[in-house]
């Protein structure tokens, strides 16, 4: 194996994961690395759950509050959910084990926003952290920390951890040393200063992370890919929904409200932002900018291809044939990426400052704007709010999108009202589904009411919808936002009795 670890007394630290696993103790908290499924420990916690499990069988109690960047893997949150290792767990998963005993109470599930997690730390609001297990990709003879795929909440975990477990993959590119930028100037008020990012590829900080070497009671080396999710091409839906956004902008550019450049573009994951990058591409923009949380397969054709110019992010969350092109290109990609801790790519002072447009997605919005990401029939989570919120409340713009309905058609995912609230109307100034976009902005609600329903809405249910609004115009005692409040979720409760929201 390529020689990774450089500081002779680092090295001395190294030992299998089995045993770094036993330095883990019931009812510990335990901050690890991993966003988006990169840069995640990929060997303690599961020989952790194996240490859980046995202790289960000997009828002993064994769990864990887990604190992370954001969504793992299999490895980590499955593992652990799975053996019932995990009683707490913070700020956004996205693991269908973790999810599963989440939704049936077992598991107690905080859900932050992904941009305060660091401060909210500092501000001692979780307590004491007792671990930190940090995948890095390389450690320097001076003992700083080649950081890995993700940076996330690391730098605060290692400041703030009592003990550190340090997991060093020597499967991560060893081209990523110099593509990180760790900002250590953050204080706590009253004593916070401006944070000097003034463009989206500014460097502030510096390359590694610190640790404090004494700190360190195990090194595990580890080989092993990240959780490499499979690119699919976008879907017709999702390129009706980017078509949309495109000719939006482009209104935008012509009202003199936006430049050719654009400004810089943060897009949630999945199907629709690859779409959404795909068809800014295909519209001949250039010399675009990224500010976001997380850089995908669509966003490294971008920047191969010239559209995109500087992308900073936190992580790198790529599909075996996007680890495969970056390995190809890494240097061009050095010179255009920068990876930073989340409290930096997701701070509200940096996303008002940037003017980022937000693009996120969403699980369905109601006639007046306010928009749910979250939960299913308002009870059940799926993922988390992540960083949408970070960005949502804070950008140049906030677009949310969404296909009109949802699980074949049997959901609206534009509703009388939000079965659960994640971004309020107050933050929400676009919405898009393939049938068409709904500019919220500078309109009452009941004007967005109008446009929500006339633009939006699968016809299946704008009837439904329009039948609905003029019920509550007419009835609701209050006309600034009228509801028929024994009516408005009803949509939600008949989904849950029948398993569709048409009567
Ligand atoms: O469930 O797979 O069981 O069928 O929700 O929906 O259509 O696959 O869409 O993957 O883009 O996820 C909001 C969840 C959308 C995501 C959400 C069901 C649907 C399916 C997923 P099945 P799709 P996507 C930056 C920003 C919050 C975090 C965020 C998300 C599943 O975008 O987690 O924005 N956002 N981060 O069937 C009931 C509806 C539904 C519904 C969809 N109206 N009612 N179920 N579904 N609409 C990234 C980070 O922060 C890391």
């Amino acid at each position: 194996m390529e020689k990774r670890i450089h500081h002779p007394y680092l090295a001395s630290k190294v030992m299998p994961a089995e045993q770094a696993a036993t330095l883990i103790r019931p009812g510990m908290t335990v901050a690890m690395s991993g966003f988006t499924g990169a840069g995640y420990p990929k060997a303690v916690p599961l020989a952790l759950a194996g240490q859980i499990e046995a202790a289960h069988a000997l009828g002993e109690k064994f769990a864990l509050r887990i604190l992370t960047g954001a969504s793992t893997a299999p490895e980590l949150d499955g593992a652990l959910a799975k053996v019932g290792g995990i009683e707490f767990r913070l700020p956004y998963q996205s693991d269908p084990e973790l999810r599963a005993r989440i939704n049936r109470g077992e598991i107690e599930y905080m859900d932050i926003h992904l941009g305060q997690v660091a401060q909210y730390t500092w501000f001692g609001f979780l307590g004491k952290l007792d671990v930190a297990i940090i995948e890095v990709a390389g450690i320097l003879p001076d003992g700083r920390l080649i950081p890995s795929t993700s940076i996330g909440n690391n730098k605060t975990w290692l400041d703030l951890a009592d003990k550190v477990i340090i997991e060093v993959n020597s499967a991560q590119p060893a081209g990523l040393d110099g593509m990180h930028d760790v900002y250590y100037g953050t204080a706590l008020p009253p004593d916070r200063k401006p944070i000097p990012l003034v463009r989206p590829g500014d460097r502030i900080g510096e390359p590694y992370l610190r640790v404090d070497p004494a700190k360190v009671i195990a090194v595990v080396e580890t080989h092993g890919p990240d959780r490499l999710s499979r690119f699919s091409p976008p879907d017709e839906t999702s390129i009706r929904i980017a078509n949309h956004l495109v000719e939006f902008f482009r209104r935008e550019i012509a009202m003199g409200r936006l430049t050719q450049q654009l400004l810089p573009l943060q897009s949630g994951v999945g199907n629709i932002a690859n779409a959404v990058l795909r068809g800014l591409r295909d519209g001949g923009f250039e010399g675009l900018t990224a500010f976001t949380e997380v850089i995908q397969d669509g966003m490294l054709d971008l920047i191969r291809t010239g559209t995109i110019l500087t992308a900073s992010a936190t992580a790198l969350s790529l599909s075996p044939e996007g680890v495969e092109e970056f390995g190809r290109n890494i240097e061009l990609y050095r010179s255009r990426i920068v990876l930073r801790p989340q409290e930096i790519s997701n701070h509200a002072e940096l996303v008002r400052r940037l003017g980022c447009i937000a693009i996120n997605g969403m699980v369905e919005a109601d006639i007046y704007g306010n928009v749910n990401s979250t939960h299913v029939a308002g009870t059940s989570i799926i993922n988390g709010i992540g960083g949408s919120g970070d960005f949502a409340r804070n950008g140049f713009l906030s677009c949310f999108v969404t296909p009109s309905t949802a699980k074949n058609g049997a959901i609206s995912c534009l509703v009388p009202m939000v079965s659960h609230v994640d971004h309020t109307e107050h933050d929400v100034a676009v919405v898009v589904t393939e049938q068409g976009l709904a500019d919220l902005r500078g309109l009452s609600p009941k004007q967005r009411a109008r446009v929500v329903i006339d633009n939006c809405a699968h016809p299946d249910y704008r009837p439904l919808l329009d039948d609905y609004f003029e019920r509550a115009l007419r009835d609701s005692p209050g006309k600034h936002t009228p509801h028929l409040l024994g009516e408005a979720l009803s949509w939600h409760e008949r989904f849950i009795e029948t398993g569709r929201m048409k009567p």
